[in-house]
């Protein structure tokens, strides 16, 4: 038989939403005090539950992960040249960009698309000041590597941790490696404010730093002491990050579940590659379902595939292609690795559905279209989807 589009969208994501009465339970708190941003009192809580969570104190709230990254460059003092992947969501290189440091790109490792540590290493040159690391889809980094390169080298170590909430290695949070860690709170994440972000750094000297960049400098109400922006976290955006937060465990386990049915599902459809096994001590977030099409055995390009789906009102994302070297903006940008790996792997990756809602029936059928598509038993390509 077959099968038959979904009614509604399959999105490639979906934010989680505590019940409503936990929400309006909170929101009356806010009405009552007429307190709506600028280091509120349901702000101050929810920081009080993270430092609690990630285990420091050493950590800052903004309104999303970019203007905390980029808050966070500027607050190090990074300039000159930092070496990162081009691998990764625009938001990355922007904050280099917006601190007038100059990206070097450089390749990624085949499994876990994370940095190449080695190549990391051969770009290093009298201006590099930072090694900016990204745990995409929160598969960590190579940690040890890229720890001892930066100790070799004086190098701060920066990561971008925007998709590793909830992710721990050797049962320690994923924040506690490297100088400073940024993570995005954005609604398309599996733990969210809303909007909204957040640093972790080793530095507690940097605390009060981050804590004037994000409130445009000011000491009091008469003195500015740096030059400083708006980049604060309002109530509502607290709110929603306390009461998200009470469900991440659930949210993780559920989709490990979705994880597991895709891979159960697919696993003999030729030219569908799954990332291998994490090491034992990581503890996965499942945030993303990334998979390689190989063309070759699967017998459509990853685009056609993409194309194909959406047809049946299933949407993926080519999360991460183009690569952003491949952006207009970052073209100009001289660097000497040929990123052979990050560029095959963004021509075949593609991110199916994964969210906490998605029903297990739903992953098998998005699993016998894509079957289906591979063997050829469904009509590919009808019509070209704009
Ligand atoms: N570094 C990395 C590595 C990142 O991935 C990101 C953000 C950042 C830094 C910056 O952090 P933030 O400043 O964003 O906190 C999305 C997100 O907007 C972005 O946060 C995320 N990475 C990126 C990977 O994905 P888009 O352009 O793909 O989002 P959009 O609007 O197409 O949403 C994707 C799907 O989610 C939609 O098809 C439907 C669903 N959706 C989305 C929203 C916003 C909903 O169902 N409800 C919603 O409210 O960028």
């Amino acid at each position: 038989m077959q099968p038959q589009p979904f009614e509604n969208p399959i999105m490639v994501t979906r934010p989680f939403l505590p019940p409503l009465e936990e929400f309006t339970e909170g929101v009356k708190e806010i009405w009552e005090s007429h307190w709506l941003t600028n280091n509120g009192p349901v702000l101050r809580r929810f920081e009080h539950i993270l430092s609690n969570y990630f285990e420091t104190d050493n950590l800052c709230l903004f309104n999303n992960g970019t203007l905390a990254l980029q808050i966070g460059l500027q607050g190090m003092g990074i300039s000159g040249e930092v070496i990162t992947t081009p691998f990764t969501f625009v938001a990355t290189s922007h904050a280099l960009y917006w601190n007038k440091i100059r990206p070097v790109f450089v390749d990624i490792e085949p499994d876990y698309y994370t940095l190449d540590p080695a190549a990391v290493e051969a770009a290093i040159t009298p201006w590099t000041t930072a090694i900016l690391a990204v745990h995409v889809y929160g598969f960590p980094c190579k940690l040890n590597a890229l720890a001892d390169i930066a100790r070799r080298h004086k190098l701060v170590l920066i990561y971008d941790a925007a998709h590793a909430f909830g992710v721990t290695v050797g049962e320690r949070p994923i924040s506690h490696f490297g100088d400073m860690s940024m993570f995005s709170f954005h609604a398309t994440k599996l733990f969210h404010s809303i909007e909204g972000g957040m640093l972790t750094f080793r530095d507690s000297g940097l605390k009060s730093t981050f804590d004037y960049l994000k409130n445009f400098g000011f000491e009091n109400e008469l003195e500015v002491v740096m030059p400083g922006t708006n980049a604060k976290m309002n109530e509502m955006q607290a709110l929603m990050g306390i009461l998200v937060l009470r469900h991440l465990d659930n949210l993780i386990e559920r989709s490990r579940k979705i994880d597991a049915t895709y891979r159960q599902c697919l696993k003999d459809v030729p030219g569908i590659q799954f990332t291998p096994p994490l090491p034992k001590e990581v503890g996965y977030n499942y945030i993303y379902e990334p998979v390689e099409i190989i063309e070759e055995e699967f017998g459509m390009s990853r685009d056609a595939l993409y194309d194909h789906l959406k047809e049946y009102n299933i949407f993926t994302r080519r999360y991460f292609y183009p690569l952003l070297c491949d952006f207009p903006c970052y073209r100009n940008v001289a660097f000497k690795d040929p990123l052979r790996v990050a560029r095959e792997v963004s021509k075949r990756i593609l991110c199916l559905p994964i969210y906490a809602d998605l029903v297990s029936d739903d992953v098998t059928r998005i699993c016998e279209v894509i079957g289906c598509l591979q063997s050829g038993s469904v009509k590919r390509g009808v019509e070209k989807i704009a």
